[in-house]
């Protein structure tokens, strides 16, 4: 099973804080609900990009505005897309960047695929600051890997592992976490922020 795992300095990961800091500042965070049950996901998240990627009763969806304030989702900053190019190896740069908050230890994200952007040539690159958390993965729902992530962390899942499914079953707890810091209110010094670089392709 191949996955392709890298690593940011510190340095870079304080430059995307700083940037997801002014993206939740222009899109808040909400918390997204679950497809028909309608309940709430254990993560708070916003996007970056011309789209952004949401689940709500209806289902999983990609859209162009904010479903509060109503406005356009903040571009990408460049911190973003400088890692998608060095670690993608695509020249197509990503259209939408979700974020997803883990406020705490308690926060988890059920196991899925990335399937609703239409075109899977692209790759999905994953960037993981804060907490150090436990990261599944797999072809199959039966054949799971296990790796920890430590802030900073960038997984790669492209090709024969574009469509693994994976999920994050635990965010460990720990106030040490030197990225986020009081100008940071909605980046909890308990938890975890991760940063899911895609392309959407309307149909
Ligand atoms: O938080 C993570 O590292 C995983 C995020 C994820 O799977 C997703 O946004 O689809």
């Amino acid at each position: 099973m191949k996955i392709l795992i890298s690593e940011l300095s510190n340095y870079t990961q304080k430059k995307i804080v700083h940037e997801i800091s002014d993206i939740i500042y222009k899109a808040p965070l909400f918390t997204p609900l679950t497809p028909i049950w309608n309940n709430q996901l254990k993560v708070s998240i916003t996007n970056a990009g011309a789209w952004g990627w949401l689940s709500d009763k209806q289902g999983y969806k990609y859209v162009k505005f904010h479903p509060f304030t109503k406005k356009k989702w903040p571009p990408i900053p460049i911190t973003l897309l400088k890692t998608w190019n060095k670690y993608s190896s695509s020249l197509i740069p990503p259209n939408c960047s979700l974020i997803n908050v883990y406020k705490n230890e308690k926060a988890t994200l059920g196991l899925h695929q990335d399937k609703d952007e239409n075109n899977f040539s692209y790759p999905v690159v994953l960037i993981s600051i804060g907490n150090k958390a436990i990261f599944n993965y797999g072809s199959s729902r039966k054949n799971l890997k296990k790796v920890c992530l430590p802030s900073g962390s960038v997984v790669v899942l492209k090709n024969e592992s574009r469509l693994y499914y994976h999920s994050i079953s635990k965010v460990y707890k720990s106030d040490k976490n030197i990225f986020f810091n009081s100008k940071n209110v909605d980046l909890p010094k308990e938890g975890r922020v991760s940063i899911t670089l895609r392309r959407f392709e309307e149909n």
